[in-house]
This record gives structure tokens, C-alpha cells and sequence, in this order.
């Protein structure tokens, strides 16, 4: 798994096509961090020359820990790397000599999500190229959480795949197949996170130099699956309330581990809350079957609730289309309104006071010119 194929097709002589011959090469240290050409392209050959580039395994309080071409590196957060708030899966460009942050790589994905509160975006992870939904086969099946989750990846054009683990405690997983048909074409895997042979059928998604963030709620197996897919005890595990299958928040850090074969797994916390901001394309495309019917309805504005000729309404009434489905995704539309406007709002408002701030400055600049205290 830790060799890129390249099939080339070559022609013969007589003008027919040969069998394709296999060329194999092995990954490179830094391919097997994730390094790829949308990352090369960005530099310069000044800082090809004299730069080394690293990426973000984890972010702590006061450092960073960082992985390269020759290992792991820690890196104190101070200065203007601070002010550049890297996290977790980003690339950053450190000075050869002198070990230096020079400055961070353009990304090719970033999740964020509204911070708890509710005022600001917190950063989850960034150049992510697939995720992996994790919810286990009980209480925690919740279908409103995982659009939640799909909107999420959609937008930042990451592989989503759903993975329902705990397939052994589950008596019937039928039901469970059923309530998923309007996700159509989500590839979908069940799982005993504990079992190595069970989870061999995720390793085609997680290829050499592909980044793969684990998502779900607390205690439903995202480290488990960690530690089983890559062969050792990576993440600490945790333990479950058996009265309503809830974890006990085990992760507190999100952190990625590279696997030997060159995937890359991020391990996160337990999400108790996940709001969403600034995913309007991927809200559209996880319910894209409920928009091409809104796009029927007798009025442009309808809502969808009681109005004549309304198309949508009329699916939930010939049970094609699920009423739980419709609400989340009108709940979904309100959030991103809501969290829209209080950001720009807070936007606003810091303009202003530091326009404000400006200015008073100004004004003590030039009493000072006209030698006033
Ligand atoms: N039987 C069974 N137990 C599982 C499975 N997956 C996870 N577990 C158990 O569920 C518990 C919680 O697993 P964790 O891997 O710690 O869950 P987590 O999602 O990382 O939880 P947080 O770190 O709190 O977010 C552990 O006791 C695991 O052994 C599974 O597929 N089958
Ligand atoms: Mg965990
Ligand atoms: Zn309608």
C-alpha cells in the first residue's frame, strides 16, 4: 500500500496495444506525511532551496509538534507563527539554517466549525482529504448528526464515507441500512472497531499520502479504529455509559498519526456540538434531492409547509421524501443564517474599534507634532 501505481499503455510496432506495464514507486517520506504537488507548486525555488517544509501533527498549548522529511520536530508557538493560528494537517515552511518559521502553506481543505457559544469559528483541521463519519450501531445512529457531518466535508470537497461501528453488538443492522437509502451514493462500511480483519475492509480508503479525519461523537470508537487499522496502541480508549451509549470525551486533542503505509489518520475529540458556519454548497449538496423539489414548488418563496402546489410537501405526503429530513435541513439553513450574521456582526464591530483606535492614536500623534502633551 505504500507504493503509488503508474500504469503506462504502451503501443507495438505493429500498431496494438501491449499489456500495460506496472510501474511501481515508492512513496517518499514526506508523500507519506501527505506532501503533494498542490503543496510544491507554492514554492518559491529560493525556498525550495533553503526551506524545509513540515506538517502540523498536533497543536498545544505552547508548541507545536511537527513532522518532516527527517522526523518529528517540536516548535515553540510564539511570534508570528502564532498570529498565523496553524492547525492540525497544515504545512509550514521552516528556514534550513536556522529553523525558523517561515511562513504557512496555502491549504487545500479546512474544516471549521462555529466555536460553542456560538461568536466565533474555531479551526478543526485543515488539507484533509477524505472523512470518515463514525457513529456506532446503537443510540448514537442519529441521521440529522451525520447530514450534519456531510455538509461539513462536502464543503471543504472532502471523500466522505460512513462508518457504523460496533456492528457486533448489534442484533439487526437492517433497520439501520434502511433509514439510510436517501444518502444514496455514500459509501457506507459496518465495522467491529476492535477487529483487525473487519477493518481491513477500510484500508481501500485510506491510501498512501491521503489524510483521513475521523468525526463523531465521544465513544464511538474513532481512537479504537485508530489503533486497529494501524496495527499498534496509538490513542488512549475509553469507556461507555451503558445507560445512554455515550462516551466519556477520552480524546482532548485532535492529533494526526501517520500510518506505515503512508495514510494519514486524525484522531479527534468527541464533538458535543457541531455548528456550522460558511458551508451553504455543502448544505445544497447533501440535500440536493430536497432542493430540485423546492425548485417545483407553485412559489418561488414557498416554505414548504402548507402552501398549494407545494412539490416537497407533496413527496413527504407520497413518502418518498422524509418529514425529519425536510426539518433538518430548514434547522441546517437557519443555523448558517443565524451564525452568518453574528460573525459578521462581531466583524463589524471590530472594525469600528479599530478604526476608533486609529484614530484616537492619530490625534495623540498630532498633539504631539504641535508640541501639546
Ligand atoms: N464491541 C465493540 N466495542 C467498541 C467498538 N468500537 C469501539 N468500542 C469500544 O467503545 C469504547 C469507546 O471507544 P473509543 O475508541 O475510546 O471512542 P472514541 O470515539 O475515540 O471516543 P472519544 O475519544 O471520547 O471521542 C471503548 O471501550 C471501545 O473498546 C466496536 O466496534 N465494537
Ligand atoms: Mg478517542
Ligand atoms: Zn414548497
Amino acid at each position: 500500500m505504500s507504493k503509488s501505481h503508474f500504469t503506462r499503455r504502451s503501443v507495438n510496432r505493429f500498431g496494438t496495444k501491449s499489456p500495460s506495464i506496472k510501474i511501481e514507486r515508492e512513496a517518499s517520506p514526506l508523500q507519506k506525511l501527505g506532501w503533494k504537488s498542490f503543496f510544491q507548486q507554492q514554492l518559491t525555488l529560493e525556498e525550495l532551496e533553503q526551506c524545509l517544509p513540515l506538517r502540523v501533527m498536533a497543536v498545544h498549548r505552547s508548541r507545536l509538534e511537527l513532522a518532516g522529511e527527517k522526523g518529528a520536530v517540536s516548535l515553540p508557538l510564539t511570534g508570528s507563527l502564532v498570529a498565523n493560528l496553524p492547525t492540525v494537517g497544515d504545512w509550514l515552511l521552516l528556514e534550513k539554517s536556522s529553523g525558523y518559521f517561515m511562513r504557512l502553506l496555502s491549504r487545500s481543505s479546512q474544516f471549521e466549525r462555529m466555536a460553542p457559544g456560538g461568536h466565533q469559528v474555531q479551526m478543526i483541521a485543515a488539507n484533509v482529504d477524505s472523512v470518515f463519519i463514525v457513529s456506532s450501531l446503537n443510540d448514537d445512529f442519529n441521521l440529522s448528526r451525520i447530514e450534519r457531518y456531510l455538509a461539513l466535508a462536502r464543503e471543504s470537497g472532502c471523500r466522505p464515507h460512513l462508518i457504523l461501528t460496533k456492528a457486533d453488538l448489534c442484533e439487526d443492522t437492517a433497520p439501520f441500512l434502511q433509514a439510510l437509502r436517501p444518502f444514496g451514493e455514500l459509501p457506507v462500511a459496518m465495522v467491529n472497531s476492535l477487529d483487525q480483519e473487519s477493518v481491513a475492509q477500510l484500508r481501500q480508503w485510506c491510501l498512501s499520502g491521503e489524510t483521513i479525519a475521523l468525526l463523531g461523537s465521544s465513544g464511538v470508537g474513532k481512537s479504537t479504529l485508530l489503533n486497529t487499522l494501524s496495527g499498534e496502541s496509538l490513542a488512549e480508549t475509553g469507556t461507555i455509559r451503558e445507560a445512554d451509549s455515550k462516551g466519556r470525551h477520552t480524546t482532548r486533542k485532535r492529533s494526526l498519526h501517520s500510518l506505515s503505509w503512508g495514510a494519514l489518520l486524525l484522531d479527534s475529540p468527541g464533538m458535543r456540538e457541531l455548528g456550522l458556519v460558511h458551508v451553504e454548497d455543502g448544505v445544497a449538496e447533501t440535500f440536493s434531492d430536497i432542493e430540485a423539489l423546492a425548485r417545483e414548488c407553485r412559489f418561488s418563496d414557498c416554505q414548504h409547509q402548507s402552501e398549494p402546489g407545494c412539490a416537497v410537501q407533496e413527496a413527504i405526503t407520497g413518502g418518498s421524501l422524509d418529514d425529519r429530513r425536510l426539518r433538518n435541513w430548514q434547522k441546517l439553513q437557519q443555523e448558517l443564517s443565524r451564525n452568518g450574521q453574528t460573525l459578521a456582526q462581531k466583524r463589524a464591530g471590530e472594525r469600528a474599534l479599530s478604526q476608533m483606535y486609529r484614530s484616537v492614536q492619530n490625534q495623540a500623534r498630532k498633539r504631539k507634532y504641535h508640541g501639546e502633551d
